[in-house]
Order: structure tokens, then C-alpha cells, then sequence
């Protein structure tokens, strides 16, 4: 480097066009129709949680190279961002730090937004939303009325998941393997009154993925929570300890089975135990259930369990073949699915075998592979075979067939009928705690529960209140929060004083995004119909079952209101990989967060930017090194010195050398690669892609190819192709070679076909002189491949005879000569 060469200076740079860009609104998108094509790109929202740490640099920065990529694409491209503030992590981090959830909240999105500014996000700050300003959560309550007046909010007891340590109640999809999602406590139940959204009207919809571009992990993951099944539902007249009869229904996938059962299960939730259990067995049932009760859903099914359960006293009458078997209590059947109860059928469920075994019941035999009974079974058989035992079906093959010809037996003779039943339970949404946008509804005596009318939204939540959680809700602490008028007939009445679940928050907030600061509604119409659906969103796998699939309800929800106009919310969806440091996932819990502003202060945010880009593709993640970004700092502080050499050497049309025709080539299959890695999220070899073309550049730069309008239109691409993923550095280059501001408003280059198209070449390989192989490599390939891959030629290995090779010498484009 001369003397007179600048230096590579981000802590200049940067600031200096951030500047310039919010003064210009550079990233503004437009409302009007026509405006281009539309790309509303949208990226998760954040927590409230504080410093960014470099996990999230990475999901952020990359959804930003995308968007930006997109803008150079021409598309109208809407990029917002906001704050998902409200919720307990927020209160649970304030109540740790003794100060106000408000005063916690506003601190961090005031350092995050600084963060996110000086990471050179190309975020449209103008439609900021907030979830926890009063403007916003106006409209999250005015949506819970018109769910509430559609029948799909509803209010009932219910045995509930409760987190002893957070004193709240969580959603199912908030309970992780029996314990709390965000605290890892383990959950137990609790009988209360509480609000619902009615998910499960929406079961069958929400199983369909028409047009949406998802990864298949997520699909199956939705589909196995909404855990569609089709069966039989089916009544077995019983005796009940009274000596009257009645009637219990059980729902079974194989009634194929039905002259297997041997003994029947009810849950101990279930409401006929206390009238099926005769006096002997009283204690003994009614301890059981007491202990049953406190257990998680996850424990009960757990098949590593060894099963419980008591006999109740009572038979039921098998109404296919008129016997009687005895009738149970075990935990492994859940109240909550089918119709609770179950017909036991041990040769042929693994389940009902253990308990069988355990209890010294009668294990039958009513499938078996080869036709004929086997005698006795060893385990349950769950495999396909022909129906035996089973008096009229007897010889009945595939199941599909057993199972259509009972259950229309079952249905003519009137013991019930096919049945389809879906695994998810409506979604609770009442929280027992401050944080969070309060429920628009009051108490009357005589009304009961009365939704407030819209024009008295929003329910503020007020600020002083005693927000520790101690079991009750906050909020009912606050004699003026809780003392109300009825809407109906304007007796005192007594406010809800619960707050709805944060993810109520998260289920429309990038509805708001497309007019965010109009106060006549949640959204325009026509906002709506110029940006939605989203068309790529970009975050994190672990909402796979709540947000994502609480958005989609939402949406089609409000369709079904006449609110919205799409069925789903997000066309695309592309999820992160873990970035893992020291081979743990890199989180605030685990102490092993690198501040990303130090590193923005030592090598600048492009170098972090590239640096995160270079770790791998956005859907596998990657290991930090914080040595990568000194690395990347030194190739782009190369780029930078290179532009600054070049930049005042006058320029030729050049002689049309094979050399410059070479030097193109390569520009426009870098651009091309560049294109493709980037649509696909595969920012490493886009990073890659971009070095290859600096070192020709450089290379070139030292003849006199360096002089030529092929060379400077090959240093234009480069910056281009830097553009999205290094903002501020090619905006200084862009201007240092004489270009009129703004690189970003600039198109993305286009590529020729035919000079991108990979060019091949036949390598010779030489042992000592001799010909040994012949191999076709693209020629772009680097000296070390071709090493590698001449080596791997088995003629070549015969040859060393498993020596190593002294020499090696390569004649680029034709020989590898190897001598050993
Ligand atoms: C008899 C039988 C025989 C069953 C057999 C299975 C195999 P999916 O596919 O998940 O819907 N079941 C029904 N209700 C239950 C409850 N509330 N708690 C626990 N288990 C319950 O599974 C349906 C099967 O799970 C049903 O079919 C029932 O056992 C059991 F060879 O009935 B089956």
C-alpha cells in the first residue's frame, strides 16, 4: 500500500451514511398501487430483552440483505419492524431489576433500535409498531370483541396449566415436555374460569398448506398438534354402582379390534367414576384420581411409565359379542381427547398390553398375519393381518376393510357412529399477570359477562399497580382498575382483571405494519389489499406450534369476519439455524453472548454483517468465531484498497484480450451465483462468490486489463453485489468511482447466460512424468481442488503407492504433474 492510499475506516463510514439514509428515507416503501412489484418481507419481532446479541444479528441481518437484494430487484419492498412488548419475560426481568415493566421495555427498545441502526438494517422505522402502546393494543382488544361476538371467545372452567414460579396459566403450546416453556418449571393443574380462542373450529382448515413455500419440518409439526384422527365413537351399556344402567362412550381408531376387549379404561377425570366405583372400591379409586390430578399430560402418556390404574367395580356389556368385562380407571387415558374413555384392547395396542400384563387380564388374539391364531401373544401385535375370533368378520382383510365393514354393522345396529377427532385444545389466552393488554369485558350481576363497547377501548392498563405475582391478578389489586359500569344496564360491575396471553399480540401485528398509524381501525382496506400476504417471513423454528399457527387461525378467523380478504398470513417461510459458540446455542442464560457492539466498534457492522453471512446457510446456522470477523475485516479493508488504487487510473476501451473476455466471464458468473445463493439464503457462498471476484480483480488490477472498461465494469458488479450484504461500504465505494448516489437505488446487475455458464476443461494428470488420468474440472476451479481431486483418482493413488507426492506442479487450465 502507498503511502498515499486512505485507509479502510468503518467508524467513519458508517455513521456517515446512516445518516445520509434516514435523512432520505432511502428504504421507504410506497402505498400506492403500482408502486412497483409488491415484497412485503418481514422478520420476527423482537423481545424486549435487551442487548441484541450476535444470534440476533444473525436474524436480522440476513432477512436485511434479502429485503435489500429484493429493492435492487425492483420490487416495491416493504421491510417494518417493532417490538413484541408486552409478556413476561419483559415483567419477569423488570421485577428482577426493581424497576417498572414500562420503564424496562422502553430502555431496551431504545438501546435495540440504537443497535439496530448502527447494523445498517434497512428496517422502515416510520411503521414502527409497539405492542404495548396503547395505540396498538386498542386494536388487540377491539379483535377479541369481534372474536368474542363471532362465538370464537369464550369463557369456561377448565382444569388449566399452571406455572407455580410465574403464577400464571400457559396455553398447551406453552408446555414443554410438563414444564414451563420460558422458566422449565414443572406445570401443574388448577381448576379456573378462563378466556379461550376457538382454534379448534378451525382444526381441519389449519391442516391444509395450499400455496404456502414451508419447510416440511414445520408442516409436520403443525399437523401432528392438530393430530387429525378418524374413528369410531361408540357406547358400551355399563352397570352402575346404584344398580341402574347407563351408557359409556368410547372413541377407538381400530374397531377392527372390537371382539378383543377384555376390560375398558375410563379417565379419572371422567364424570361417571364417581357413580361407576361401588363402595368396595371407593378409597381406592378416589385416592388415585386425587393423585392423577396433579400429573402432567406428558407424564400420563409417557410410555416409559409403568401403568396404573384401579378397577372400579363396575362391567360393561361388549355389545358385539354380549360379554362382560370390567371397567377401570388408569391415568394413561386423558379427559381431554376422544371422548375420554376407552375400549382396552391388549392384543393389539402396546398400551392396553402392559396394563393387561400388569393386571392379570385376558390378552386376545383378534388380528393375526397369517390367518390362523398364533396362541399366545408375547407382546400386542399392531401389524396388518386377517381378522380372527371375531365371530362374523372372521377371515376380513386389509384393515381399511375390517374397519369400514364394523363400523357400519356398529352404525345399523345403533351403537354409534364414525367420528373424527382433532388433538388441539382452544387456545387459553387469560394471563394472571400485569404485563399485558387487559380483556375489554366487565362483570355484571345480572348480565354476567358483557363485552365494553369499542368506543370505550382501549382499557388502559394502568401504571401503579402492585405487579408482583402472588397467585391472583395484578390488576385486581387496583380498586379503580376493577370497579366499572355495566354496559348494558350501567350497575356497578367489576372489570376482567386478567390480561391476554402475549401471542394474541404476535397473531396480527404485521397486519398493523401496512397503515400502522391509522386510528379508525386496526388496518386500511387497502393497505390490506396492497401488502398482504407477507410474502417471505423469516425468524426462529421454535414457533412452530404457537405463533405461526396462532397467526394462521387469526387470519383465517378474521376472513371469515369479513376483515381480511387472504387465508394465510405468510406465503414463505424460512426459518434460522442455531449459531452455537463453544458448542452450546448461543443464549443470555448461557453467558456465552458476544456484545456485538464492541465488535461494531473494533471492525465495523459490515465486517459483522459479512462475517455472520460467511458462518453458513440461514436455515443451518453455524459456529461463531469471533476471528472471523477480523478476517472478514481484512478482505473488505483489501476491496476497499483496491477501489482506492484503481479509482484515478485512466480507463481504455481496452484491446478486447482474451484476458479481459476471461475477467467478464467470471463478473457475470458471479453475479449469477450471487442471484441464486441469495434467493436461496445461502449467504456463505454468496460471501465466497464475492472474494473469488475480488482476487481476479486484484490480480488483473496489476496489468494492464486494470486499465480497461472490462475491469471497471467487473469492479461496478462487485459493488453491486456488496451492496446488499455490506451497505455502508459499498455506498462509499459506489461513490469513490465517480457513481451517483444511491448504490441501494441502483438495479441488480443481470448476467449474460451464456458467459456465466460454468466452462470446463480436461486436467492431465502426471505421475513422474507418465499420464495416469484424465479428469473434466469447470474452469474455475482452485489450484487445492484440483490437488484434492487428482489425488482421489484410484490410477493416481495406485501410482504413490501410498507415498506422499514431493512435488506438485499445476499448469492451470491443462496438467497436474505429481512427482513422488
Ligand atoms: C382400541 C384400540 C385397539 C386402540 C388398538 C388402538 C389400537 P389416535 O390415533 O391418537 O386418535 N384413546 C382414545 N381416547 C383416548 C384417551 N382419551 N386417552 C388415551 N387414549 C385414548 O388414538 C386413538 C386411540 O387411542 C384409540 O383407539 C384408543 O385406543 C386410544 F389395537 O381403541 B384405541
Amino acid at each position: 500500500m502507498t503511502a498515499k492510499t486512505p485507509r479502510y475506516t468503518p467508524a467513519e463510514i458508517e455513521p456517515k451514511w446512516q445518516a445520509r439514509w434516514e435523512a432520505d428515507q432511502l428504504y421507504r416503501s410506497s402505498d400506492e398501487p403500482g408502486a412497483g412489484h409488491k415484497w412485503y418481507a418481514l422478520t420476527m419481532f423482537p423481545y424486549t430483552s435487551g442487548d441484541l446479541h450476535v444470534g440476533h444479528w444473525f436474524a436480522f441481518s440476513v432477512p436485511d440483505v434479502h429485503a435489500r437484494y429484493k429493492r435492487m430487484r425492483g420490487n416495491n419492498v416493504m421491510f417494518p419492524i417493532g417490538f413484541d412488548a408486552f409478556g413476561l419475560p419483559a415483567e419477569n426481568a423488570a421485577i428482577k431489576e426493581g424497576i417498572h415493566p414500562a420503564e424496562y421495555t422502553s430502555r431496551n427498545m431504545r438501546n435495540m433500535t440504537r443497535q439496530f441502526k448502527s447494523m445498517g438494517a434497512s428496517f422502515e422505522w416510520d411503521r414502527l409498531v409497539v405492542t404495548c402502546e396503547p395505540d396498538y393494543y386498542r386494536w388487540t382488544q377491539w379483535l377479541f370483541l369481534q372474536f368474542f361476538k363471532k362465538g370464537l371467545a369464550y369463557r369456561a372452567m377448565a382444569p388449566v396449566n399452571w406455572c407455580p414460579k410465574d403464577q400464571t396459566v400457559l396455553a398447551n403450546e406453552q408446555v414443554i415436555d410438563g414444564r414451563c416453556e420460558r422458566c422449565d418449571t414443572p406445570v401443574i393443574k388448577k381448576d379456573l374460569e378462563q378466556w379461550f380462542f376457538k382454534i379448534t373450529d378451525y382444526a381441519e382448515e389449519l391442516l391444509r398448506f395450499d400455496g404456502l413455500d414451508w419447510p416440511e419440518h414445520i408442516v409436520t409439526m403443525q399437523t401432528n398438534w392438530i393430530g387429525r384422527s378418524e374413528g369410531l365413537e361408540m357406547d358400551f351399556p355399563v352397570e352402575l354402582s346404584d344398580g341402574s344402567q347407563d351408557k359409556l362412550r368410547i372413541y377407538t381408531t381400530r374397531p377392527d379390534t372390537l371382539f378383543g376387549v377384555t376390560f375398558m379404561v375410563v379417565a379419572p377425570e371422567h364424570p361417571l367414576v364417581p357413580r361407576l366405583t361401588t363402595e368396595r372400591h371407593r378409597e381406592n379409586v378416589e385416592q388415585y384420581v386425587a393423585r392423577a390430578r396433579n400429573e402432567t399430560e406428558i407424564e400420563r402418556l409417557s410410555t416409559e411409565r409403568e401403568k396404573s390404574g384401579v378397577f372400579t367395580g363396575a362391567y360393561a356389556t361388549n355389545p358385539m359379542n354380549g360379554e362382560r368385562v370390567p371397567v377401570y380407571v388408569a391415568d394413561y387415558v386423558l379427559m381431554t381427547y376422544g371422548t375420554g374413555a376407552i375400549m382396552g384392547v391388549p392384543g393389539h395396542d402396546d398400551r392396553d398390553f402392559e396394563f393387561a400384563k400388569k393386571y392379570d387380564l385376558e390378552i386376545r388374539e383378534v388380528i393375526s398375519p397369517t390367518g390362523e391364531s398364533t396362541g399366545e401373544l408375547r407382546e400386542a401385535f399392531t401389524g396388518e393381518g386377517k381378522l380372527v375370533n371375531s365371530g362374523q368378520f372372521d377371515g376380513m382383510a386389509p384393515k381399511a376393510d375390517a374397519i369400514a365393514a364394523i363400523n357400519s354393522y356398529v352404525r345399523t345396529q345403533g351403537w354409534g357412529e364414525p367420528a373424527v377427532k382433532y388433538r388441539i385444545r382452544d387456545w387459553l389466552l387469560s394471563r394472571q399477570r400485569y404485563w399485558g393488554p387487559p380483556i375489554p369485558i366487565v362483570y355484571c350481576e345480572e348480565h354476567g359477562a358483557v363485552p365494553l363497547p369499542e368506543s370505550e377501548l382501549p382499557v388502559l392498563l394502568p401504571y401503579d399497580v402492585d405487579f408482583q405475582p402472588g397467585g391472583d391478578s395484578p390488576l385486581a389489586r387496583s380498586a379503580a382498575f376493577v370497579s366499572a359500569t355495566c354496559p348494558t344496564c350501567g350497575k356497578p360491575a367489576r372489570r376482567d382483571t386478567d390480561t391476554m396471553d402475549t401471542f394474541v399480540d404476535s397473531s396480527w401485528y404485521f397486519l398493523r405494519y401496512v397503515s400502522p398509524r391509522y386510528e379508525d381501525g386496526p388496518w386500511t382496506d387497502s393497505g390490506a389489499d396492497t401488502w398482504l400476504a407477507v410474502d417471505q417471513y423469516m425468524g426462529g423454528a421454535e414457533h412452530a406450534v404457537l405463533h405461526l399457527l396462532y397467526s394462521r387461525f387469526f387470519i383465517k378467523a378474521l376472513r371469515d369476519m369479513g376483515l381480511l380478504q387472504i387465508n394465510e398470513p405468510f406465503i414463505r417461510l424460512r426459518n434460522q439455524g442455531m449459531i452455537v459458540q463453544g458448542g452450546a446455542k448461543m443464549s443470555k442464560s448461557r453467558g456465552n453472548v458476544i456484545p456485538p457492539d464492541e465488535m461494531v466498534r473494533a471492525h465495523g457492522a459490515d465486517a459483522v454483517r459479512a462475517a455472520l453471512m460467511f458462518m453458513g446457510p440461514w436455515a443451518e446456522g453455524g459456529t461463531w468465531d469471533d476471528a472471523n470477523v477480523e478476517a472478514i475485516h481484512r478482505f473488505l479493508a483489501r476491496v476497499y484498497t483496491l477501489v482506492q488504487k484503481v479509482r484515478e487510473l485512466p480507463v481504455s476501451d481496452g484491446a478486447g484480450s482474451e484476458a479481459e473476455h476471461d475477467l467478464l466471464r467470471i463478473s457475470h458468473r458471479a453475479v449469477k451465483e450471487c442471484t441464486e445463493d441469495i434467493e436461496a439464503l445461502k449467504m456463505n457462498t454468496y460471501i465466497s462468490t464475492l472474494m473469488t471476484l475480488t482476487r481476479e480483480l486484484e490480480r488483473h488490477a496489476r496489468t494492464d486489463v486494470g486499465r480497461t472498461s472490462a475491469f471497471r465494469r467487473s469492479l461496478d458488479t462487485l459493488i453491486l453485489l456488496l451492496a446488499p450484504c455490506t451497505p455502508h461500504l459499498a455506498e462509499e465505494l459506489w461513490a469513490n468511482t465517480g457513481h451517483e448516489y444511491s448504490v441501494h437505488r441502483q438495479k441488480w446487475p443481470a448476467y449474460d447466460p451464456a458467459m456465466a455458464a460454468a466452462e470446463e476443461f480436461e486436467l492431465v494428470v502426471q505421475v513422474n512424468g507418465k499420464v495416469r488420468a484424465r479428469v473434466t474440472l469447470p474452469t474455475a476451479v482452485s489450484e487445492e481442488k484440483v490437488k484434492e481431486v487428482a489425488l482421489a483418482q484410484a490410477r493416481v493413488q495406485e501410482f504413490l503407492g501410498g507415498k506422499a507426492p514431493r512435488k506438485m506442479i499445476y499448469i492451470p487450465g491443462k496438467i497436474l504433474s505429481i512427482v513422488v
